[in-house]
């Protein structure tokens, strides 16, 4: 409770920055996405880790005001760097579960592309498999709504779920995110290669591109593009970023 109060004062004071880290193409390492990931920065603790306080936020109805935060910072930001003259196709927005189901979602996110002037087609959002274990029908009606408006759907840590497989074919998804668990120790363990070939041949026949998550090595990078993945990030491209940082980067990779 104590943590919870400082969470809603750090939003309130300010205290909530973005990172962003940088998605690439695995054939030519061409920039293409940019995932903005939040951190609490507390005067004394320093940097805190969304690891530490999202779980927190989710448990009340701060999810959906933190949630609905980092939403429009992040499409506020990006439309300046689109206004700037950076080129980055893509901006990558996590959605909590309760996020998601809260009954103004969709219409936050209206507000947002009215007032920031975010082009919808830029817009990714991220959702896991808990959104969907949820509410199915819910799922699929909002996806719906959303996609509509020409936003575009990821599913995030891919295959740490607990939901059958059933439901991806119902659901509008355009990309699935392999959950970095997999992508580690790549090309040694053999069951986490058979589990991204997996993927890969699943998505492939239903036609999700695939992001992989977590990518820290060349061998890494060079089995994915033998099993054709597209996209990836990690910390062989780049760990998360603060703005200047970011700016610096696209810069370098225009
Ligand atoms: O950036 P980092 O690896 O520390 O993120 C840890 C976890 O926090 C990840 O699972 C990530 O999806 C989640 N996370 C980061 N930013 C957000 C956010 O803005 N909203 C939600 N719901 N989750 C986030
Ligand atoms: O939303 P998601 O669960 O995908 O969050 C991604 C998290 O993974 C972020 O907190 C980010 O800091 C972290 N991360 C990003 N790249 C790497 C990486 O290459 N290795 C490891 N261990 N963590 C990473
Ligand atoms: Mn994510
Ligand atoms: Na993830």
């Amino acid at each position: 409770l104590l943590i919870h109060n400082q969470l809603r004062n750090a939003l309130r004071n300010n205290e909530l920055v973005l990172y962003y880290q940088p998605q690439h193409m695995v054939s030519n390492d061409e920039l293409i996405g940019l995932e903005a990931l939040v951190r609490w920065q507390d005067g004394r603790r320093g940097i805190i880790s969304p690891a530490e306080f999202i779980p927190i936020a989710e448990e009340t109805d701060l999810i959906i005001d933190i949630g609905r935060w980092v939403l429009l910072e992040g499409c506020h930001q990006f439309v300046r760097w689109h206004e700037a003259g950076y080129q980055v196709p893509q901006l990558s927005i996590n959605v909590s579960a309760r996020q998601f189901h809260h009954p103004a979602f969709v219409e936050h996110v209206h507000e947002v592309l009215a007032e920031t002037g975010m082009e919808p087609s830029a817009l990714n959002l991220e959702i896991t498999e808990s959104v969907v274990l949820g509410n199915t029908e819910d799922t699929i009606h909002k996806m719906t709504e959303l996609k509509d408006l020409g936003i575009s759907f990821s599913i995030d840590d891919f295959g740490t779920g607990y939901s059958s497989l059933g439901y991806l074919k119902r659901l509008p998804v355009d990309e699935l995110k392999i959950d970095r668990s997999f992508i580690q120790d790549v090309p040694h363990d053999t069951s986490n290669m058979a589990i991204v070939e997996a993927v890969m041949a699943m998505a492939s026949h239903l036609n999700f591109t695939v992001t992989a998550e977590g990518v820290e090595t060349r061998q890494q990078l060079e089995f994915l593009r033998r099993h054709k993945c597209a996209f990836y990030q990690g910390y062989l491209a780049c760990k998360p970023l603060p703005a200047d940082a970011v700016e610096r980067y696209m810069t370098r990779h225009g």
